[in-house]
């Protein structure tokens, strides 16, 4: 942890508090989606962040309200921090008519412009130029706003990823982007993907920044990531931020990972982000156990309460479905 960071100083015992939460809120979330798929309520892929709670936190807290985050399908709790509630969360999940897409899709697939919350777009790399675009437009308003992008480290071979990094360090744009380091593409282990030392070094080709985090520390991202945004928000560029952690599950509900070793992953469970996290603020007295218990009360509740929202609400029209099959921008 670099504790030395001025961001870091500046956190309050109410912004760790709120980082645990949120931590718990995400994995809680995705516990809640996961049995709703196995009860055949969610169609679809279902995708675990489990492993991935402080990168995903971190960062997107490292974000002010105006700023635009671009999530990828690990990173539910990041839209949460950028201020999305869980009764819409569980509606598009369940493919419900009042839903951000209104039914049209059931996953991370959507986009909320009020909260500048742009959802995946499932062909991986292709969100990047897009990303790259929005922060062109920043900077041609003056705004003083900065566009947060994930990307797989699997995700970051493809020729998107070159192109929109190519012409966003040119035009000095206000992006950072996180290369999510979690040991496996599908069934692809890292060194299958790239002989290179780090993805971080491929910012060298570019002439940006780029730095290899911790991404199970949540206070090391989120320093990392509040340096690299207010650096683009002073106009000075692009950063690549590679944050290493392992993917817990398999690729989708659907998977069980059989070809990841087991001793890797209990390597990683030994380093799981929320468990981490918690001893931290214990050893700190910044959590007891009874405020951990009063939180976890509180998560419980707010999920259940999204459940039955969401399970209750009317299912979209098939007819209206069929013919409106890209987003309308309310
Ligand atoms: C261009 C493209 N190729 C293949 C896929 C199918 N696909 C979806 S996710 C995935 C693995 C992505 O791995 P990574 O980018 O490392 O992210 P992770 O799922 O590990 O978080 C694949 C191959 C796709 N969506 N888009």
């Amino acid at each position: 942890m670099k504790t030395s960071s001025i961001y870091l100083q500046n956190l309050t015992d109410e912004d760790f508090i709120k980082l645990y939460y949120f931590m718990n809120l995400m994995r809680q979330f995705e516990n809640s989606v996961l049995n709703l798929y196995r009860q055949g309520k969610i169609v679809g892929g279902v995708y675990s962040g489990m492993g991935n709670e402080a990168t995903a936190i971190g960062s997107a807290y490292a974000l002010i309200s105006t700023d635009y985050l671009f999530p990828m399908h690990r990173d539910s709790g990041a839209h949460f921090v950028k201020g999305q509630n869980l009764r819409t969360m569980m509606l598009q999940y369940l493919g419900k008519a009042d839903s951000p897409t209104k039914g049209r899709d059931g996953s991370g697939h959507y986009a909320d412009p009020k909260l500048r919350i742009y959802g995946n777009i499932s062909h991986l790399g292709a969100m990047i130029p897009v990303a790259a675009g929005v922060a062109l437009a920043i900077k041609y308003k003056n705004e003083n706003n900065v566009v947060l992008n994930y990307i797989g480290e699997g995700g970051s071979n493809v020729g998107d990823f070159h192109e929109a990094l190519a012409f966003a360090s040119v035009l000095k744009l206000p992006l950072v982007l996180i290369i999510e380091n979690n040991q496996y593409a599908y069934s692809t282990p890292v060194y299958k993907q790239t002989i290179a030392r780090q993805f971080s070094d491929r910012a060298i080709g570019y002439g940006i920044p780029g730095v290899t985090i911790d991404g199970t520390d949540v206070l090391e991202v989120y320093s990392v990531c509040k340096e690299a945004i207010e650096r683009a928000r002073r106009g000075e560029g692009p950063s690549i931020i590679e944050s290493v952690t392992m993917r817990m599950q398999g690729h989708a509900a659907y998977d069980d990972a059989w070809y990841v070793p087991k001793a890797e992953l209990e390597k990683w469970r030994e380093k799981d982000p929320i468990e981490k996290f918690e001893k931290l603020l214990l050893d700190k007295n910044i959590l007891n156990e009874s405020l951990k218990k009063e939180i976890l009360v509180k998560i419980k509740s707010e999920i259940e309460d999204a459940v039955n929202f969401a399970t209750n609400a009317p299912d979209p029209s098939p007819t209206e479905n069929l013919f409106k099959v890209f987003m309308e921008i309310n």
